[in-house]
């Protein structure tokens, strides 16, 4: 099966950027809509409008998840986009944004995640992504940790945002996972993209159960600003075509990837 690409671009019309990408590209149906990435640039965030093209033979809907923290979906949307058609909505509140297409995948409550549904082409790979809005947010801290449930092949928490500081994630699993930032996304000539994975963390290995009693503890630090996408590859590999961790079969929660994000503000004051 043909895999769809992503082809972000980004257009810059006074002081509204509009962010249009493919939900698929050459009409293959269902396709990835993939991990993009929308960061503001200005100071204006009211000015954020992102739009959505269509390039795909069946209509689609857009739709934030249920999961709603003080960074994460702070205005939800449900939006139809026709066949070749396109769609625009304008993101207010600095954040993140995770949407997912209800008809190709399925929020798993238990999981807290997007699950791409079993017939939907590019499987195990599920049609979702995430827009950062850059801009302040309150009460933010500069350290917090994660957990790797015991018999999860998963990260407790996919979304956590801090100022520059530090995150600690904490194996209560039998097996060891890893921790590495998924490659593809950071681009240092693409000002949007730049903002993306800015600084590598290295392959990090958190014992399990079976090697340290009670499981190990790591502490990762970010210091520099930005969205990281990180996975463990122990449990997920990289489809090249999209930049996304996909899962191995043998995961216990097949087919959701082990994967997660880190914002890691500029800490300025909030206003
Ligand atoms: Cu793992």
């Amino acid at each position: 099966m043909l895999k769809a690409s992503l082809r972000p671009g980004v257009v810059v019309a006074g002081l509204v950027a509009v962010l249009v990408f493919d939900l698929v590209v050459g009409g293959i149906l269902g396709a990835i809509l993939g991990t993009t990435i929308f960061a503001n640039r200005g100071a204006t965030p009211t000015n954020t409008t992102v739009t959505w093209q269509n390039n795909d033979t069946i209509a689609h809907t857009i739709e934030t998840t249920s999961d709603q923290t003080p960074f994460l979906n702070l205005h939800a949307f449900s939006l139809k986009v026709a066949a070749g058609q396109r769609v625009q909505f304008k993101l207010i509140e600095p954040g993140l944004y995770h949407y997912y297409d209800p008809k190709m995948a399925t929020w798993n409550a238990a999981d807290g995640r997007v699950a791409a549904n079993k017939s939907m082409p590019n499987y195990p790979l599920a049609m979702d992504g995430v827009i950062w809005v850059k801009g302040a947010i309150s009460n933010l801290p500069s350290a917090t940790t994660n957990r790797i449930p015991p018999k999860h092949d998963d990260f407790q928490t996919e979304f956590l945002a801090i100022n520059p500081g530090s995150v600690s994630w904490h194996n209560f699993d039998t097996d060891p996972h890893f921790l590495a930032l998924v490659p593809g996304w950071s681009d240092v000539d693409d000002q949007p993209q730049a903002v993306i994975n800015p600084a590598d963390i290295g392959i990090n290995r958190i014992a399990g159960t079976d090697d340290v009693p009670g499981g190990d503890t790591i502490a990762v630090i970010f210091s520099k600003p930005g969205l990281y996408y990180y996975y463990c590859p122990n449990h997920a590999h990289i489809d090249a075509a999209t930049h996304r961790a996909e899962a191995f079969k043998l995961a216990s929660e097949y087919p959701i990837p082990m994967e997660g994000f880190i914002l890691v503000t500029d800490g300025s004051p909030s206003v």
